[in-house]
């Protein structure tokens, strides 16, 4: 019925899913300008070159101590994760979301169902355990207690556990901290439509914990009798998740 014990800090993941920039090389003032230069020139217009810059950047803005990176028109500090070596493409013609499990009734949301919901909004920091940290980002969509009232959990239910379109990805909550008002089945981000990269159409978006919580290409809210320990929480990752309270780190709150 309950979680597993924490990992002790001595087991830290064997596979972090930190970026190489993350083993402490410093990042001299000449190539940090440099690239300045790149974005004036307007080089940023390559997706795939402004990803591999936004990684390089986010590496930049954690050790540079002028703060001169949050200056740079890349929409900031995210880095692009995932564990799956990719990942369909799915819009409001074939998104589904389902909700199963320990309910009296089951659904299968299209993306058209989600929007015509109730939407919340939310601004508040994102922390990934690795160390990197994204200022006020607000996020926008449907209460995740909202589907799960709407699901009629039974009363033998304690848990949630979340799959994802990537086929690999998993997550998970108690039932408690699933109906926090600050867990939202998230559509938007920086108030854009949330784009592939970052999960879309449909992420999960757990405020008040490491970013690892919220699963991108979110397909699957199933309850469950006890929680199961998620892809990264198997890796070493604690599965009760609090910014500054768990995995060892002491950041800042994120809510
Ligand atoms: N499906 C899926 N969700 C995921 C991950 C992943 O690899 N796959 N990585 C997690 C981690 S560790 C982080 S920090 C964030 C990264 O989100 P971003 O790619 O939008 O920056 O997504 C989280 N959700
Ligand atoms: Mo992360």
């Amino acid at each position: 019925m309950t979680s597993v014990p924490p990992e002790p800090p001595e087991s830290r993941p064997a596979e972090p899913h930190a970026p190489s920039e993350e083993a402490g090389r410093p990042i001299g003032r000449r190539v940090l300008l440099g690239t300045l230069g790149l974005g004036a020139l307007g080089v940023l217009a390559a997706p795939t070159l402004q990803r591999g810059l936004e990684g390089f950047l986010g590496a930049a803005a954690d050790k540079d101590p002028t703060g001169l990176t949050g200056l740079l028109p890349n929409g900031g500090g995210f880095r692009y994760y995932s564990v799956a070596a990719s990942v369909p493409h799915k819009d409001a013609t074939d998104y589904r979301l389902t909700v199963d499990g320990l309910v009296d009734r089951p659904a299968a949301y299209t993306l058209d169902d989600l929007r015509s919901m109730p939407q919340t909004r939310m601004t508040r920091d994102v922390q990934c355990v690795t160390g990197w940290r994204v200022p006020g980002t607000p996020f926008e969509g449907v209460r995740l207690s909202r589907l799960l009232d709407a699901a009629k959990v039974r009363p033998t239910a304690k848990a949630v556990r979340f799959t994802c379109f990537d086929g690999t990805y998993t997550e998970s909550l108690t039932l408690g901290q699933a109906r926090r008002a600050d867990v939202l089945v998230a559509l938007r981000m920086q108030d854009k439509d949330l784009g592939h990269d970052h999960g879309g159409p449909v992420r999960l978006y757990v405020a008040p914990m490491y970013f690892y919580k919220s699963a991108k290409w979110l397909s699957g809210i199933t309850v469950t009798d006890e929680v199961r320990p998620g892809y990264w929480e198997e890796r070493g990752y604690d599965v009760d998740a609090w910014v500054g309270r768990s995995n060892g780190r002491s950041d800042d709150p994120t809510s």
